[in-house]
């Protein structure tokens, strides 16, 4: 009978200067037995087994683990005999081989790549700003040294909030805030996108799943930096291709800035496009207002435009920017954006959200508010 364990390889196939194998199963300590020779491990601990052909060894191997969720990590050679011979191990015990695990842009990697986006003109930028983080970080390590009062946390957050909006606007401002147009497939996505570009760089087709890649443009809007995404349409019924397509419409509507949820007679929003843009910044466009029926002025909460005529764009642009984190700077008496990193501003959000739980203790906050220090 097979063992209740399965493997699979984390690293590329071929010969590298390393190899990493990944086990996991309620029977995963017994395999190693065999495999490796080595008595069951503490978690979280390092081992060295070894691994034995009918010849006898042939290399040592790095085993790591068992982790929180019960896998264990198996480092060796990158010699590709050493990983055949592990393999074919395995396989002759009857542990079974899962795909890895898919590597996407989500999670820790997607906030790595956008800490990463503009650091070095945040960098120049910074300098005004800083003087600010400093005065407020001096506050804040009093604050959690004493012993404050209601008021003294009161004054605290709103000083905090006040940074965290002219951060956000900071940060729009390097990055251009990201739009994704939103919508079931014919609402006019890539016509619309085409139109605001200014260019005919999308392909426009009445047959659905036209659009299959995402497409990312920068724009300037009024002289304000905006990056303007189109992607495929999410159709009910999508398979294959079609379906991988709005996979990847998904993760671009779980990082966009604003969504517009894009509205048409023969292509009306779904639930299930609602859905994805539940809880984020949202706006209502309805297009194809050249044929008929809605004139074009807003109606019903939704702007009427036509990628086709470019009635409607003018008020569109305008939206655009009013609800994106840039809003605070199109004000009369615009805020002073202050270009802190992601990390300062998910770092100030803890702090506005430590000082709001007046259960959390000043043990809390001056951890945050050292790691905050410039
Ligand atoms: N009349 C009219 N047709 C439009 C308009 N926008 C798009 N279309 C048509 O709708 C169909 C689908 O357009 P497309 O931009 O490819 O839609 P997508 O699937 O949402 O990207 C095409 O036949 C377009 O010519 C519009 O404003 N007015
Ligand atoms: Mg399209």
């Amino acid at each position: 009978m097979n063992p209740d364990c399965c493997w699979s390889r984390l690293t590329a196939p071929g010969a590298a200067a390393l190899q990493v194998y990944s086990l996991s199963g309620a029977e995963t300590a017994a395999v190693l037995a065999k495999v490796l020779r080595v008595g069951p491990s503490e978690s979280g601990s390092l081992q060295l087994g070894v691994l034995h052909g009918a010849d006898g060894a042939i290399d040592q191997i790095m085993i790591a683990g068992p982790h929180r969720d019960g896998r264990v990590e198996l480092a060796l050679h990158g010699s590709v005999a050493v990983a055949r011979a592990l393999e074919g191990l395995l396989r002759s015990m009857g542990v079974q081989e899962k795909a890895a695990p898919r590597i996407s842009l989500s999670g820790e990697r997607e906030r790595a790549a956008q800490a990463a986006v503009g650091t070095k003109t945040l960098e120049l930028l910074y300098g005004p700003a800083f003087d600010e983080l400093v005065a407020c970080v001096l506050r804040l390590r009093h604050l959690a040294t004493g012993a404050p009062c209601a008021a003294e946390r009161t004054a605290c957050v709103a000083q905090v909030d006040q940074l965290l909006l002219r951060a956000a606007c900071g940060l729009a401002l390097v990055n251009g805030p990201r739009v994704l147009l939103l919508g079931a497939p014919n609402a006019g996505k890539s016509s619309l996108w085409n139109a605001l570009i200014g260019e005919d760089r999308a392909i426009i087709s009445a047959e659905r799943g036209t659009t299959r890649d995402m497409r990312s443009m920068a724009l300037s809007v009024d002289g304000w930096p905006l990056i303007l995404q189109d992607a495929a349409g999410l159709g009910a019924d999508a398979i294959g291709l079609e379906h991988a397509a709005g996979e990847m419409t998904r993760a671009a509507a779980a990082h966009a800035d604003l969504i517009v949820l894009l509205d048409a007679a023969d292509a009306p929003v779904t639930a299930a496009i609602e859905a994805l843009a539940e809880g984020r910044p949202t706006l209502r466009v309805r297009n194809k207002c050249d044929l008929g029926g809605v004139g074009g002025a807003r109606t019903c909460n939704s702007l009427a435009v036509s990628a086709k005529t470019g009635e409607g764009l003018p008020q569109l642009r305008r939206l655009l920017l009013e609800r994106s984190a840039l809003a605070p700077l199109l004000l009369e008496r615009p805020v002073a954006a202050c270009p802190f990193t992601l990390r300062q501003q998910c770092l100030l959000r803890a702090v506005a959200d430590t000082l709001r739980s007046l259960a959390a203790g000043p043990t809390q906050l001056l951890a945050l508010v050292e790691e905050l220090s410039p």
